[in-house]
C-alpha cells in the first residue's frame, strides 16, 4: 500500500523507524522545512543552519538510493508553515493509504501528531523511536513505584542491559562510577586537541543564506559554523574525538578555561539527537579505545555515563513526567531572566565568557551550562520557564526531550527533586576552582561581602536564606544550613542586603536595540 513516510528534522538516520519497510518504488517521503519549526523559540542561527543543512543532505542521500523524497523548503511561496499544514498539502500531491511517522522529541509536536488520522481522513501509524537504548515502557517499569529518580541506579541497569563496560557480570575495573577521579582542574600546560570543523558546501552555503536573511535578528554568529551535517563526517568527528580528545576527558571533564569552549569533550550532541550517529555505535567506539588500551577507564566510564546513563535518563524522565513537568516551580522563582542572557554584556566575567561562547558556537560544555550560566539562574531565582527557553533556542544540540529535564530539573530544581538530590548551587569558590574565569572579573570570588564581592557568593547564600523552607530538611544541605544557622546576624543582614541591591541592578530588557537582540521573542 503506497506510503507517505514524514521523516522530521531530528530524524536523520537511516534506519529510522519511519522508513522501516520502505517500497521505494510505490512510498514518498516527505520531508519539510517549516517556519513553525524554526521560530517556536528564536533559535541560535547555526542551529537552524545545521538541521536544515543535514535535512537537505540527508535527503539527496535517500535520493542518491533510488527513493521518492518530496522536499519542501523554507522559501517555498506555497509553504504553509507548519508540519501539519504541509502534511495536508502533500497529501494533495501525492496517492497514498497511509501515513507513517516515527515519534518525534517534543511532546508539543506529538500532540500535533495525535490529531493527523483525523484531519487527513488516513490511518496514521507513529512508530516508537528506537534508536535509545531504553524504550519508554522500559523506563516507565523502573520508574513505577519510586517517589524520586536516581540516575546512578538506573544507569547500573542499563549497563547490565547492554553489557557495556561489563566484565563477567561486574563493572569493568570492578567500580560503577570514576566521578571521583574526573574533577580536577585543567593543568597550566595542558595541550588541547585541535578540533574538527567542516567547511560548508554549496548546499549548507545555500542555507546559510537563507538564515542570514530570514533570521537576521536572531541570537548567534553565524561565520563560525562548522557542523557536520552528513553522517560521513559526523563519523569523522567521532573518529577524531576518540583518538584526540577521550584519552584525556576524564581527568578535566569539569574545567573551564577562557578562550577554550571545547576542551576534550566530544561536540557529538547534535550528532546524536538528530540521527546523524546512534548511540550505541559511539558508546562501542569508546568501549572499544578502551579495550584497545588507547583510552583509560575513568576517560571511558565517564564519557559513557553521559550516554548511556545521563542522555537515557532525562529522556526517560520527559516521556515518562510530561505534560506536567513543564509546570511545576518548586522554589517559586519568578524573576526575569536578565537580558545579558542574550547581549552578554555584563560585568561578571564567567557569564560574559559562556555567554560569548555560547553566541560564537552555539555551545557550551555540561559544566559551563550547569554551573556558570544555570548556577547563576538557579541562585538568581529566575523564572523556570524562560530559562527552559533560553537553553532550547541557544546550543545546537536542543530538544526539548534533553533540554527540559536538564534545565527543569537538573539546573533549576523546579522539579522539587524528582530528577536530582540537591539543587546544584554554588558561590564563587567553585567557578574559582575549575576556571580561569576569575582572573578577569570586575568582582573576587575569595571576597564575601562589600566592595569587590562576587556576586556568586552573596547570591548564594541569599538562595540559602530565601528556600530554607523547602530545603533545610534535605539531609544532602545540612552543611550549608549549619553554616548560615551560625553566622553572626550582623553578616547575614549585609549579605542580604547587597544581595538584594545586586538583583534590583539587573536589567532585564533594555529600552534601545542590542547587540544579540533576538527578532521574535515571545516568553
Ligand atoms: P560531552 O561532554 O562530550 O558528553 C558526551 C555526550 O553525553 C554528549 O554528546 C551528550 O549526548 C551526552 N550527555 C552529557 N551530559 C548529558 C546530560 N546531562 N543530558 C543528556 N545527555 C548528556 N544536551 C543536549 O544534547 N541537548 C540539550 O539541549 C542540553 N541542554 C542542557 C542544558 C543544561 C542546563 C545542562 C546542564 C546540560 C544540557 N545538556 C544538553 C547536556 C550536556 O551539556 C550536553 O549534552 C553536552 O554539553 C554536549 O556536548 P558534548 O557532545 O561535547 O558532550
Ligand atoms: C529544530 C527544527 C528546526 C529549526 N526546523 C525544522 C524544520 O524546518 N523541519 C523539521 O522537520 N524539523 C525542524 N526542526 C526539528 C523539529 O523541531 C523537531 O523534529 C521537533 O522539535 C520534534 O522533536
Ligand atoms: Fe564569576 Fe565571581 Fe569569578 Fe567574577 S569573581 S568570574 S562573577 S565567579
Amino acid at each position: 500500500m503506497p506510503t507517505l513516510r514524514l521523516v522530521l528534522g531530528d530524524h536523520l538516520s537511516r534506519d529510522v523507524a519511519a522508513l522501516d519497510g520502505l517500497d521505494a518504488a510505490g512510498d514518498v517521503v516527505l520531508m519539510v522545512e517549516v517556519a513553525a519549526e524554526t521560530t517556536y523559540v528564536p533559535h541560535h542561527k547555526q542551529k537552524i543552519v545545521f538541521i536544515l543543512a543535514a535535512m537537505r543532505h540527508f535527503a539527496e542521500a535517500l535520493r542518491g538510493e533510488g527513493i521518492n523524497v518530496d522536499y519542501v523548503r523554507l522559501d517555498d511561496p506555497a509553504n504553509g508553515g507548519s508540519f501539519t499544514s504541509e502534511l495536508m498539502r502533500a497529501l494533495t500531491r501525492h496517492a497514498v493509504d497511509r501515513i507513517v511517522v516515527t515519534e518525534p522529541g517534543e511532546w508539543r509536536v506529538r500532540a500535533m501528531m495525535e490529531d493527523w488520522a483525523a484531519a487527513t481522513g488516513l490511518p496514521v501509524e507513529i512508530r516508537e523511536d528506537d534508536r535509545f537504548f531504553c524504550p519508554r515502557g522500559r523506563f516507565a517499569r523502573w520508574a513505577e513505584g519510586r517517589k524520586a529518580f536516581r540516575m546512578e541506579f538506573f544507569y547500573r541497569e542499563m549497563r547490565r542491559e547492554t553489557g557495556l563496560l561489563m566484565e563477567g557480570g561486574q563493572p569493568a575495573g570492578g567500580q560503577w562510577n570514576y566521578d571521583a577521579e574526573n574533577r580536577k582542574a585543567l593543568p597550566k600546560d595542558a595541550r588541547l586537541p585541535r578540533r574538527l570543523r567542516f567547511a560548508p558546501d554549496a548546499i549548507t552555503r545555500a542555507v546559510m543564506d537563507l538564515v542570514s536573511t530570514r533570521f537576521a535578528g536572531h541570537f548567534g554568529d553565524l561565520e563560525a559554523f562548522g557542523w557536520a551535517v552528513t553522517r560521513a563526517d559526523a563519523l569523522m568527528a567521532l573518529d577524531h574525538f576518540i583518538a584526540e580528545a577521550l584519552p584525556a576527558f576524564g581527568d578535566v571533564q569539569d574545567a573551564m578555561k577562557r578562550g577554550e569552549p571545547f576542551l576534550y569533550h566530544g561536540l557529538l550532541s547534535p550528532y546524536l539527537n538528530v540521527g546523524l550517529l546512534t548511540a550505541r555505535e559511539v558508546c562501542l567506539a569508546a568501549e572499544t579505545a578502551w579495550r584497545r588500551g588507547t583510552a583509560p577507564l575513568n576517560a571511558v566510564e565517564g564519557f559513557i555515563r553521559q550516554i548511556l546513563g545521563w542522555r537515557e535518563y532525562v529522556r526517560g524522565i520527559y516521556w515518562h513526567q510530561m505534560p506536567a513537568y513543564a509546570e511545576t516551580n518548586a522554589l517559586n522563582a519568578t524573576r526575569p531572566l536578565p537580558w545579558f542572557y542574550w547581549s552578554g554584556e555584563t560585568d561578571l566575567a564567567c557569564l560574559a565568557e559562556v555567554v560569548g561562547d555560547t553566541r560564537r558556537n552555539a555551545y557550551a560544555h555540561h559544566i559551563q551550562r550547569l554551573m556558570v550560566t544555570g548556577n547563576f539562574a538557579l541562585l538568581a531565582g529566575i523564572r523556570p520557564a524562560e530559562v527552559e527557553a533560553w537553553y532550547l533556542a541557544v546550543y545546537v544540540d536542543a530538544f526539548e526531550w534533553v533540554e527540559l529535564p536538564n534545565v527543569h530539573g537538573m539546573v533549576m530544581f523546579a522539579d522539587g527533586g524528582l530528577l536530582a538530590s540537591k539543587p546544584y548551587a554554588a558561590s564563587g569558590a567553585y567557578i574559582d576552582r575549575m576556571s580561569d574565569y576569575c582572573a578577569g572579573c570586575a568582582y573576587d570570588p575569595k571576597v564575601k561581602i562589600g566592595k569587590g564581592a562576587c556576586p556568586f557568593n552573596l547570591l548564594y547564600w541569599r538562595f540559602i536564606a530565601e528556600n530554607a523552607g523547602t530545603l533545610s530538611g534535605n539531609p544532602r544541605m545540612a552543611m550549608p544550613y549549619r553554616t548560615w544557622e551560625g553566622m553572626e546576624s550582623g553578616r547575614k543582614v549585609q549579605i542580604l542586603t547587597e544581595a538584594r541591591a545586586f538583583l534590583d541592578g539587573l536589567d532585564a530588557r533594555p529600552a534601545g536595540p542590542s547587540r544579540g537582540r533576538p527578532a521574535m521573542l515571545d516568553l
